[in-house]
């Protein structure tokens, strides 16, 4: 009987046994080499709320600004999630996992940060109804209460007619709308709609996943608006005496 060394076949018809990666590895190769960093992001993955609040902890102790954090770690893992998600490695129930982690980590955030006690001015923030993807809405909110801002914030899958009740008893230096779906972004117009009716004229700023400049252009009282960071920056100009136009020329991409 012939004896037959099995690694000789392997060699010669050069056969490459391929192992499927694990959503987990396929992750590590994304995160980032920070030491600081990685461990908040890898605990967003694993939506492991304590493991987010550890790692955080031990970044802010380390010197780290507790309101950066949100976007150079929080956001960073949930990009991955995202990213994951969207190419069917993930599912959505690891997703909401991973949004819980990360909202954890973003309140957290918000305790640890110096807030300014001297309001410049109110802004209300909302997602439209029928939408419940609050996640960039607590960032800019939390970003505008940083700079100083009094942010009554009526949560998500908000009526139009909320929206309106709040402005005008609030009256507010500006509107801030958030949109995840292009099915709810619609509601964005109505409101604008809406404000002009009742005669109120104030700088609606819009912004989330499913919002395009060209959308938010199209209405009276739009301001498009594609960086949570830029909420404050805008709110500052409104103060300062910007018009709808000046800061459509500002912050719209040209
Ligand atoms: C997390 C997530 C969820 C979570 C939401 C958890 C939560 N509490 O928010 C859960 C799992 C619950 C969920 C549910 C659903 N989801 Co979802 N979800 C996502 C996902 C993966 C990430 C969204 C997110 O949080 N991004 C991170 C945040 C920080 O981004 P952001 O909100 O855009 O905010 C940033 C900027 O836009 C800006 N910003 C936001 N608002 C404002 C406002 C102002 C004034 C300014 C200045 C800036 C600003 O600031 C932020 C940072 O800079 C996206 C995919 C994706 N890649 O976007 C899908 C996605 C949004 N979901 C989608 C869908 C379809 C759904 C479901 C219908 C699924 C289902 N079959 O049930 C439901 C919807 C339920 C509902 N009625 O709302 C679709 C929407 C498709 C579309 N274009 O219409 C997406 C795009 C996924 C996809 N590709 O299909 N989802």
């Amino acid at each position: 009987m012939i004896k037959v060394n099995p690694s000789d076949i392997l060699v010669r018809y050069n056969v490459k046994i391929e192992k499927e990666l694990s959503p987990e590895e396929i992750a590590k190769e994304l995160y980032p080499q920070d030491i600081l960093i990685r461990p908040i992001v890898e605990a967003v993955f694993e939506g492991d709320e304590d493991n987010v609040i550890d790692a955080l902890d031990k970044a802010i102790n380390a010197g780290r600004d507790p309101l950066s954090l949100i976007d150079d770690a929080l956001m960073a893992g949930m990009s991955i999630v995202s990213k994951l998600y969207e190419e069917g490695i993930l599912f959505l129930p690891d997703v909401v996992i991973s949004a819980h982690a990360m909202t954890d980590g973003i309140e957290h955030c918000k305790q640890m940060a110096d807030v300014f006690p001297e309001f410049k001015g109110k802004v209300v923030s909302f997602v439209v109804e029928g939408d419940i993807h609050d996640i960039g809405k607590k960032i800019v909110t939390i970003l505008l209460r940083a700079n100083g801002y009094d942010v009554i914030d009526l949560g998500s899958d908000v009526l139009a007619t909320e929206v309106i009740n709040a402005v005008k008893k609030e009256s507010p230096v500006m509107l801030s709308g958030t949109a995840l779906m292009t099915t709810t972004m619609y509601s964005f117009k109505e409101i604008n709609n809406m404000l002009l009716e009742n005669n109120i004229h104030i700088p609606f700023v819009c912004g989330g996943g499913a919002v395009k400049q060209d959308f938010v252009d199209s209405y009276e009282l739009g301001i498009y608006c594609e960086d949570a960071a830029d909420a404050p920056k805008i709110a500052d100009e409104i103060l300062k005496g910007a018009s709808i136009k000046d800061l459509r020329e500002k912050f719209h991409r040209h």
